[in-house]
């Protein structure tokens, strides 16, 4: 575990000092939108999802700085899904990240700005030629992350957990649900490294399989930890699930059968990338810290 608590140091580092410099403070009138966006951006979050952008695109030789703007594009985006999932409309929670959130710091308008904001540099980014040389493969960059992003990814599945609420689902419409929720960010992260380093069919599919299993991996622990772990842990309000008296996988397996799944399912992703040899062993030891995390 050791390894890879640092390694992930190191890239949550990098990744901070080019998300600081994408996104700098303004001195206009409107300064109020960017100090949103770098608070809700800026020194906080695991940066999973960078870290498998970057890892991905070394298995390919990728020059590091075009991976880290990529992995910041889909930082962005996730951040501005977490602004938006706290706001009053959606979750109505007051901590992320062990702070208040952005509409409880700022307000609720200014929120939706912030998220906006995100959500659009994300794809500037993508589109400079900085990202990549080729502008095919920045076009490739682009087009995967709206389809993960949008109504058949991640807000698509936003959706259908918002209709939950009045819905008993079953473990098939959970898993759907979470494929297209967090899942769908997860397989683009994975997949970008393969994009960014013209990857060949193969390889490409073999990170495409490790990501469905991570993301289910990664989103059974979520639910553990909504469950078992504390506020101060985790950075949020814990025990939402079950007050909101939502099916999860946790409630519906069990906290065991759950766990187990979980680890069924890391060790699964890990053997879709044998065929890279040693180069994949830190994407490997995620998919175990994934499931171990405490936050
Ligand atoms: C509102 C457009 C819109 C989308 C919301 C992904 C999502 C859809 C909401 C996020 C809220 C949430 C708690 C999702 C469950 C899993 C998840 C994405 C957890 C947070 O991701 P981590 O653990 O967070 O990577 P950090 O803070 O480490 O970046």
């Amino acid at each position: 575990m050791s390894y890879i608590l640092r390694d992930l140091k190191e890239k949550a580092d990098a990744i901070e000092d080019v998300l600081d410099r994408l996104l700098p403070s303004a001195q206009d009138p409107e300064f109020r939108l960017m100090d949103a966006v770098r608070y809700s951006t800026l020194g906080g979050g695991k940066r999973i999802r960078p870290y498998l952008v970057v890892s991905g695109a070394a298995l390919f030789s990728v020059d590091e700085r075009c991976a880290l703007r990529a992995g910041a594009a889909i930082e962005m985006i996730h951040c501005y899904s977490l602004i938006h999932d706290d706001l009053p409309a959606m979750d109505d929670d007051d901590l992320r990240r062990g702070q208040p959130t952005c509409h409880n710091k700022f307000d609720e308008a200014t929120a939706i700005l912030a998220g906006d904001v995100l959500l659009t540099k994300a794809f500037e980014i993508l589109g400079e030629p900085e990202t990549h040389a080729d502008p095919a493969v920045r076009a490739e960059l682009v087009v995967s992350l709206a389809r993960a992003s949008g109504d058949a990814g991640m807000v698509g599945g936003q959706m259908l957990d918002l209709m939950a609420e009045e819905r008993d689902l079953g473990i098939p419409e959970i898993t759907r649900l979470q494929r297209l929720k967090t899942g769908a960010l997860i397989s683009f992260s994975c997949e970008a490294g393969g994009i960014l380093g013209k990857a060949p069919e193969p390889q490409r599919h073999a990170l495409k399989a490790y990501a469905h299993d991570l993301g289910l991996a990664f989103q059974i622990a979520d639910d553990l930890l909504d469950v078992e772990g504390t506020a101060e842990e985790v950075g949020k309000a814990t025990g939402k699930d079950e007050a909101a008296g939502k099916a999860t996988f946790v409630s519906l397996l069990g906290v065991e059968r759950a766990r187990e799944q979980a680890n069924m399912l890391a060790d699964q992703a890990s053997q879709h990338l044998d065929i890279f040899g040693e180069k994949a062993d830190c994407l490997k030891q995620l998919a175990q810290f994934v499931v171990k995390r405490r936050t």
